[in-house]
């Protein structure tokens, strides 16, 4: 028998739903019962990915992120750690609707040929879940398509999405320059110890540790986070968990959340702010973080993704003028959904450049690539961090000239170790704004002033096809539905300061409306406005907005 005979025996007990699957924003989400077909076609895709980097290892997480609980989704990790390259989106894309096993070998060979595949080649396939229901199940799929094609493979369980993209990069950077331990022990050990590093060259002590309450959307965030911060010590960090039930049916993203609390401008209900304190949420897989506090007059106060990137941006340009070495380029890197004001600020303030990109990690991640120092930050509060090995050279190798100049090269080296570069971490990026403003002596507070965000609003509308929506200019224009373009920008200028664009999701049914201007009320009525008309003229469905 043929490996094709196997697949093709294999493959018809998972026959595929009527649905038209895209590989989107961050890979397949779908509601996890449907993704049986889609997953045991990953692990061929993952096998090949690796032939074709003649045995590199691939990840493959199977989670569903920000969304709901009865949601599942695939994403699929490249050798350097990144998302996968989008060149073979589309051959995930193309198995994934193969309607008979006879599509399916046809599909597979037509990606043999284009990509010369020797089959022949070693192949190596790393794997994770999160802590969804249907993530077992679709975890047992998977690996029977993965073995059907290598069988070097290897389950590292129910981890943080961020963590299986180190463990990927850490196995492939093994034999030249190792980029960590390919542990959860060596995560904590890398990442813990260089934030240890700062912290007590910030002569930090224990008492003056402030306790942050961290939201983990009751995923797998709670059980990593628990880990990483009894490796660190109540010494060095003093964290508070909340929303930890991994356990029970229905508690996943429910009222919790990243998503929760920068969609609805509000904490999620099971927490109770106080004057002084500080808090965060993690989503589902632990991939975005976001700060919130209240102000003395017990208003909700966001820092979001672009708060951690001023931020950010400020202290590394502070960093590189004390370690003299100005002469790198930093650069920040955002979305269409980048509030004005910060785009703003980091501009005009900091004089820090500012690129904008499409949404998801993979675009911005590839934008940062052009900066020695590139940070990028979704407003959602999924980002990191690059440095590029010019970067990592000048601070290695720049002499230093007094103290205070060699204690901000070692600072920087430190940082580079606090963030985890293969992608955005919200565990690496709490461990990161924490010994920022530790070292500042800053507090929440005094972060939420950098700037005034512009009042803003983010709202879903239901569409029987959202991908009829098309867009241009980083996602701020649409092309199509033909017209809804022209009505958005009349809409707009009726309010000062007014932005407003559509876009539909790529990991959601859904398409989103983002608005903003100068007044509260104005950003609701424009945001509503708009959501009516995307209703109205691309075919919502369900109640009107
Ligand atoms: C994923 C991507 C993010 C993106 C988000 C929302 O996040 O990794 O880069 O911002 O989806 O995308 P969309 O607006 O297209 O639905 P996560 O946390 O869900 O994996």
């Amino acid at each position: 028998m043929s490996v094709f005979d196997i697949i093709v025996e294999q493959s018809s007990q998972y026959p595929k739903p009527d649905i038209n699957f895209s590989y989107g924003t961050a890979g397949f989400r779908e509601l996890g019962t449907l993704l049986v077909s889609t997953v045991f076609r990953m692990g061929l895709v993952a096998a090949l990915r690796s032939k074709k980097r003649h045995g590199e290892a691939i990840g493959v997480v199977i989670t569903a992120s920000h969304n709901k609980e009865e949601d599942n989704g695939i994403k699929l990790v490249d050798p350097n750690g990144d998302m996968l390259h989008p060149s073979w989106e589309n051959y995930c894309t193309l198995l994934a609707n193969a309607e008979t096993d006879q599509d399916l070998i046809s599909a597979l060979q037509s990606i043999i040929s284009a990509e010369k595949i020797d089959l022949n080649s070693p192949s190596q396939v790393l794997y994770a879940c999160d802590t969804r229901p249907t993530s077992p199940l679709l975890v047992s799929v998977l690996v029977n398509g993965i073995s059907l094609l290598c069988d070097n493979h290897k389950d590292y369980g129910v981890i943080t999405t961020p963590q299986l993209h180190y463990i990927v990069l850490c196995v492939n950077t093994q034999k030249s320059v190792p980029y960590g331990v390919p542990t959860i022990d060596g995560y904590c050990e890398k990442l813990g110890n260089a934030y240890k590093k700062i912290i007590d060259s910030a002569r930090i002590s224990p008492d003056s540790l402030p306790v942050l309450h961290v939201d983990c959307a009751n995923g797998v965030g709670a059980i990593q986070m628990k880990n990483l911060s009894e490796y660190i010590g109540s010494d060095h960090i003093k964290v508070q968990l909340h929303n930890t039930d991994t356990k029970s049916l229905n508690k996943l993203n429910v009222d919790c959340g990243a998503d929760y609390v920068k969609t609805n401008q509000k904490q999620p209900p099971s927490m109770d702010l106080v004057y002084g304190e500080w808090c965060c949420s993690f989503d589902g897989d632990a991939d975005r973080l976001l700060y919130y506090c209240v102000d003395s007059n017990k208003s909700f106060r966001l820092l979001d993704g672009d708060k951690i990137s001023s931020l950010v941006a400020l202290h590394f340009r502070d960093l590189l003028s004390s370690a003299g070495i100005s002469q790198l380029n930093l650069g920040v890197v955002q979305t269409a959904y980048a509030n004005g004001s910060s785009t703003r600020y980091i501009k005009n303030t900091l004089k820090v450049p500012v690129s904008i990109t499409n949404t998801g990690v993979k675009h911005l991640h590839h934008a940062a690539l052009g900066y020695d120092i590139g940070i990028y930050f979704e407003a959602n509060g999924h980002g990191s961090i690059l440095f590029s090995k010019k970067a990592v050279e000048t601070i290695k190798n720049t002499e230093p000239q007094s103290p205070a100049q060699k204690l901000a090269l070692e600072k920087l080296l430190s940082f580079h170790d606090v963030i985890n570069e293969a992608i955005g971490d919200a565990m690496s990026g709490l461990l990161l704004v924490q010994a920022i403003l530790l070292s500042r002596k800053w507090n929440l507070e005094y972060w939420d002033q950098m700037y005034n965000d512009m009042p803003n609003k983010l709202l879903k509308v239901k569409v029987a096809n959202r991908h009829i929506f098309e867009t241009t200019n980083a996602e701020q224009t649409l092309v199509s539905p033909a017209g809804l373009q022209n009505v958005i920008e009349n809409l707009v200028c009726n309010y000062p300061n007014g932005r407003s664009f559509v876009r539909p999701s790529g990991t959601e049914d859904a398409v989103r409306v983002y608005a903003e201007a100068s007044y509260p009320n104005d950003t609701n009525e424009l945001a509503y406005k708009v959501a009516r008309a995307v209703y109205e003229l691309g075919g919502g469905i369900g109640p009107s907005p």
